[in-house]
Parts: structure tokens; C-alpha cells; sequence
């Protein structure tokens, strides 16, 4: 019959669906930060208050704006971040005027410009990137039990690993229930 064959391919459709719309929702929303906003990258700014208003996790992204060769920023240790000297510890250099620096590491990152003075007048911060963990105590994992946890770098990767498992696990329940 016409009106359950429609139903049947609807049932395949929305899993389909329901996981496009997980990963615009869980994937494509890392966020991008202005370090300083609207002030970004410069000597007026108390960056230490900056960070403390966001969380960041896995995935985000900082964008330092600034005037090329009045500032610069590097990323340093947690000894060089509090010294602001840059003899040592300078993990990398940036020096754009528009430095891109993708959170991809679970751990703390320390900021600070090395033109003299900036450092210790301010310009320096730290952030911690988390990982946003997936709940896995969703309804339908009582459904499917046994889903064990992937160990993934990429919490993306994971979640929609996690997600598809229970989706194609109801597809055949919905097939079940449209064709009966
Ligand atoms: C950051 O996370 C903490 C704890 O999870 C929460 O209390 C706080 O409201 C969050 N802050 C922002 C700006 O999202
Ligand atoms: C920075 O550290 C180096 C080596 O540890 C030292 O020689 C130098 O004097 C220090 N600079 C300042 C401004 O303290
Ligand atoms: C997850 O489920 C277990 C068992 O049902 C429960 O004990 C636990 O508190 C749940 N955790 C969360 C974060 O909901
Ligand atoms: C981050 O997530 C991965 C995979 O989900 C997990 O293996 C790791 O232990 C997590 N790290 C932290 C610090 O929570
Ligand atoms: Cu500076």
C-alpha cells in the first residue's frame, strides 16, 4: 500500500535527518572568540577578566586582532606566563595582525604579547579548553545497553559515532512498528 510504503521511507529519512541536525547542532558550533571582544588585542584591555567570562572547549577558536608589529602573541608555558619573560618557555609565535589558534588540546594554553612592557602591563591570559563530554545517560541509551564509550580525540567524532548506534538501532524498530 502507497500510505505505508511512505511511512516506511520516513522512517528511514528522520534517523537521517535527526543526525544531520545533531552534528549542525554538536559539530559545526565550535565557537569563535575576539581575544578582548571589542577592545581585542591591545595594552588597555585586562585580559585575566576576559577569560574568565567564557568557557572554552575542544574545537574553539581565539582570534587575536591587533596592529602587525605593535603587538604579538605568543603562546608560552605557565613559568613564562607569569615571568613575562620570553627567554624561555615560548611554545609558539604569532605575529599576523589576525592569529587564528584552534583550541585542539585538552589542557590550559597561556597567552602573552612580548612587545616590552605588554606582558606584565597586562596583556596575558590563560584559558583552560575542555572537553565538552557527552552525556551519555541519554533515554535511549537504556534501550540499547552496552554502549560503551569510544575513545576519541575528537569529541565530534564521538558523539556522532554515539549518536548513529542508537539511530540505527531504532531503524529496524521502526520498520518493525510501520510495517505491522
Ligand atoms: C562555565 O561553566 C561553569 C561550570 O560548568 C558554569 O557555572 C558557568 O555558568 C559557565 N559560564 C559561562 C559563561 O558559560
Ligand atoms: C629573562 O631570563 C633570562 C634567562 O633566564 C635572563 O638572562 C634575563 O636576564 C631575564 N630577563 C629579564 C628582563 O628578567
Ligand atoms: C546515569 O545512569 C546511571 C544509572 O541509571 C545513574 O546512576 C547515573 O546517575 C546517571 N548519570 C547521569 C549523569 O545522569
Ligand atoms: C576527553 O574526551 C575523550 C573522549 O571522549 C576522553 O577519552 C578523555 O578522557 C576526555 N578528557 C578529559 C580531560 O575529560
Ligand atoms: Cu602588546
Amino acid at each position: 500500500m502507497k500510505g505505508t510504503s511512505l511511512f516506511k521511507y520516513c522512517t528511514l529519512l528522520l534517523p537521517i535527518l535527526a543526525l544531520l541536525y545533531s552534528f549542525l547542532l554538536n559539530c559545526a558550533m565550535a565557537t569563535v572568540y575576539t581575544v578582548g571582544d571589542q577592545e581585542e588585542w591591545n595594552s588597555q584591555t585586562n585580559y585575566a577578566s576576559w577569560a574568565e567570562a567564557y568557557n572554552f572547549s575542544l574545537g574553539d577558536v581565539l582570534v587575536f586582532r591587533y596592529v602587525k608589529e605593535q603587538h604579538n602573541v605568543y603562546e608560552v608555558t605557565k613559568d613564562t606566563f607569569r615571568s613575562c619573560n620570553a627567554s624561555s618557555g615560548v611554545l609558539i609565535k604569532y605575529d599576523s595582525g589576525e592569529d587564528r589558534v584552534k583550541l585542539n588540546k585538552v589542557k590550559k594554553y597561556w597567552f602573552i604579547c612580548d612587545i616590552p612592557g605588554h606582558c606584565l602591563g597586562g596583556m596575558r591570559f590563560g584559558i583552560e579548553a575542555r572537553n565538552s563530554t557527552i552525556a551519555t545517560n541519554s533515554t535511549y541509551d537504556t534501550l540499547i545497553p552496552h554502549i560503551e564509550p569510544t575513545t576519541l580525540d575528537n569529541s565530534c567524532r564521538n558523539y556522532i559515532s554515539e549518536r548513529w548506534r542508537v539511530i540505527r538501532n531504532l531503524i529496524p524498530l521502526g520498520l518493525l512498528l510501520f510495517n505491522l
